[in-house]
């Protein structure tokens, strides 16, 4: 079966916690269980991993690479700051849904531009844990064999 890897990165340990009014009070370990149902739904082996420290997302992203047929991947802050993530993504050439909980476009000014968005395949926000489920489906249909 194939797999994919969902990374969740920086802060995002602390969903459930973390600034519910924003992020919800669902627990990083209830969206985890929902990517792997919703990969068993859709065909697919769900693989999760989270990490506050960006070098460690960059080597997961590395390691996806012939492992996982792609990644739904929320970078927390990084989404805004990192270059070396999105050379990462492109560096690896899997195809990647870049998913956010808030509404990064409604919020902050500095949360408008993402790094990710030129180098995924599509940005999913603003719909809660329901966007990794959205992410997953959208992931299975692209890698289901072409006939
Ligand atoms: C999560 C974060 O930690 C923020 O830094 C992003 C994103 C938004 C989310 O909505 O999932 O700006």
């Amino acid at each position: 079966m194939t797999s994919i890897l969902v990374l969740n990165g920086p802060n995002l340990n602390l969903l459930g916690q973390r600034q519910p009014e924003v992020y919800g009070r669902t627990t990083l370990q209830d969206v985890e269980d929902m990517c792997v149902a919703s990969g068993k739904d859709a065909g697919l082996d769900v693989i999760c991993m989270q990490s506050n420290h960006e070098g460690v997302m960059i080597d997961a992203i590395h390691a996806a690479k012939g492992t996982h047929g792609g990644i739904v991947l929320n970078a927390g802050a990084y989404t805004h700051t990192s270059i070396a993530l999105r050379d990462a993504i492109a560096s690896v050439e899997l195809p990647v849904v870049e998913v956010h909980l808030s509404n990064i476009h409604a919020r902050e000014a500095f949360r408008h531009h993402s790094h990710i968005a030129p180098v995924a395949l599509g940005q999913i926000a603003g719909f809660g844990p329901q966007g990794y489920d959205l992410a997953i489906q959208v992931l299975a249909k692209h890698l289901e064999p072409k006939t």
